[in-house]
């Protein structure tokens, strides 16, 4: 499939909250393919599905307690099936969440390993003894406080990365790695096209586990599991075994990464994997980690873009996303509420025209915003909880830190989808498993269908231009006005084609001169219904296309 990650349009479907078909309050497969004819309007070509296999549900899905089965709440297999032949039916193809870095504390693996030190599922997990009356290292969790759980039934510790319900897969046994290959195979054969790598980037540790050195209590450890010493091992096992004899691509959610190692997994010929999610432009509102708040500036963020555009032009492929499950709205980080409506288009414009797999989070395409809670009881999510708890014990008060956990909670990302007016926005005629946003009698899916000039409508013409036009796919990056923190312009150039986006990051008007003559292109995509010759009106996003046939472009 060398060429399909390269022409997928992505939508990502976080299935607790995106339809719920049988009034539970809780999303499932039978809602999701109810919008089947949705999502084929939409345009995109390829679902990006979060799990939905058996699992406690401790951190909504990505702790799995039987990767070979649905989650009762989500469905049956059977309609598994009958979504995945739905999708293909349309054109569209299903990539799922492959969560192998750690399994929930209730798969049954784990509850043998856990009970008996003789089992022999002992060794799929980092089981130790621990010392001086403490964990056996000082690593910590993603998700705040030691990595380690005391386990009474065997008298030592077991290594969780997240959460103490998601204990760590020891990659390093060749059994795991074989049931691993088992698990993936399943579900390619029931037709899958390929999988989304949960925090692929992590799963080598080194054996020794020795401790951090980071004195801060922040993902200390961090440097003896990241891009650990059998990644490239682990990785390429998978493809030899499994990938290479399926029609399917994967893309890896590799933390803390830069471009250079991401080419040791992406790099054409490598191909490890087909492309990562990485977290840069993810840091340019916060220090170090999400929880510390630093003032978005367009200038910081376009670096970012830039950075990883120019490190993977002609070498690997980058993933164009600015919102997931985990991340907060961003209209609220990057645009501005008062402009919802332009800055959310000029975000999209800005950031589906680069060389990369456009990647829509469910509710960016109507410029869903950030949750309305006010209270840590209206949120859902464990991270959420467990760093309340780690910042209040810190001395941070209740105030400063329901502030950080409202700008920054993943469930913002994670209210239910906004389909129209009706109650709970259409999401379920059941109470929702996570309150509905009290905007969605203002934002919603039907109120955009309606009206030619949405947000939902911009994002099927930038769909449309991508299909359209070879150039927004292969073309080359190079960027103009680089240090602006008000204009963001870049240049694609592939053959004889060139396009030229041009957007203001600013609610006010900016004086404009394009970088050379734009009397014989096209005007192919425009935010607002007029334009100025030297001048972008607030978060004016526009879209040139032109011929050329002398030298294409500086890139
Ligand atoms: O996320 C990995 C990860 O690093 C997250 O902790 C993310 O960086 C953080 O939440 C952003 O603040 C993956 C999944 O996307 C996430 O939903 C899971 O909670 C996590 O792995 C464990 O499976
Ligand atoms: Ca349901």
């Amino acid at each position: 499939m060398k060429r399909a990650y390269k022409e997928a349009i992505v939508y990502q479907i976080y299935p607790r909250s995106f339809k719920d078909s049988n009034n539970d309050g809780i999303g499932d497969l039978r809602g999701i393919i109810e919008k089947l004819d949705y999502l084929q309007y939409l345009g995109i070509n390829t679902v990006w599905l979060s799990p939905v296999y058996s699992s406690p549900m401790d951190d909504n899905g990505y702790d799995i307690s039987d990767y070979c089965n649905i989650l009762p709440e989500y469905g049956t297999l059977e309609d598994f099936k009958e979504m995945i032949f739905g999708m293909h039916k349309r054109g569209i193809k299903l990539i799922m969440d492959l969560v192998i870095n750690h399994s929930s504390d209730e798969h049954p693996w784990f509850l043998a390993a856990r009970r008996d030190i003789n089992s022999p599922y002992r060794d799929y997990y980092f089981f130790r003894k621990g010392n001086k009356n403490g964990p056996p290292n000082n690593w910590t969790s993603f998700f705040g406080g030691s990595a380690w759980e005391y386990n009474p039934d065997t008298d030592d510790y077991y290594l969780h990365l997240f959460s103490r319900k998601q204990p760590d897969l020891n990659w390093e046994n060749l059994r795991l790695r074989e049931e691993i290959k088992k698990i993936l195979k399943f579900w390619l054969d029931l037709g899958v096209d390929g999988f989304r790598c949960d925090v692929i980037n992590i799963i080598s540790k080194n054996p020794d586990l020795p401790d951090g050195k980071s004195k801060l209590p922040i993902l200390r450890g961090k440097e003896h599991y990241l891009n650990g010493p059998k990644i490239h091992k682990y990785l390429n096992e998978l493809k030899s075994d499994v990938f290479s004899y399926y029609d399917m691509f994967t893309v890896g959610e590799t933390v803390m990464i830069t471009p250079e190692t991401a080419l040791t997994y992406i790099e054409e010929g490598c191909d490890e994997l087909n492309m990562v999610f990485q977290f840069d432009h993810m840091g340019v509102d916060n220090y170090y980690v999400k929880w510390f708040l630093r003032k978005f500036k367009p200038k910081r963020l376009k670096k970012t873009m830039r950075k990883w555009q120019t490190a993977l032009d002609g070498k690997g492929w980058n993933s164009l996303y600015f919102e997931n499950h985990d991340q907060p709205r961003s209209v609220n980080r990057f645009g501005n509420l008062c402009y919802r409506i332009e800055s959310a288009k000029m975000l999209a414009t800005y950031l589906y025209f680069q060389q990369g797999t456009p990647f829509i989070y469910q509710g960016q395409e109507i410029a869903m915003t950030n949750a309305h809670f006010t209270e840590l009881s209206q949120y859902r999510d464990v991270e959420t909880f467990n760093i309340y708890r780690l910042g209040r014990k810190l001395g941070f008060s209740d105030k400063r830190m329901m502030k950080k956990i409202k700008y920054m909670s993943r469930d913002n990302a994670r209210t239910p989808m906004q389909w129209n007016a009706d109650e709970h926005a259409g999401f379920t005629k059941g109470i929702p498993w996570i309150e509905v946003n009290q905007n969605y009698k203002l934002i919603n899916v039907e109120k955009d269908r309606d009206n030619p000039d949405s947000i939902l409508n911009h994002y099927r013409k930038i769909i449309t231009l991508r299909k359209e036009y070879p150039v927004a796919i292969y073309g080359n990056y190079y960027e103009y006005y680089l240090k602006s923190n008000k204009v963001a312009v870049y240049e694609r150039n592939f053959k004889n084609d060139r396009l030229l986006v041009v957007v203001n990051f600013t609610s006010k008007k900016v004086k404009f001169k394009p970088p050379y003559d734009l009397s014989t292109y096209q005007l192919i995509l425009n935010n607002y219904d007029e334009e100025y010759e030297e001048q972008l009106l607030p978060y004016q996003a526009k879209v040139y296309y032109g011929k050329v046939f002398h030298d294409s472009g500086k890139g």
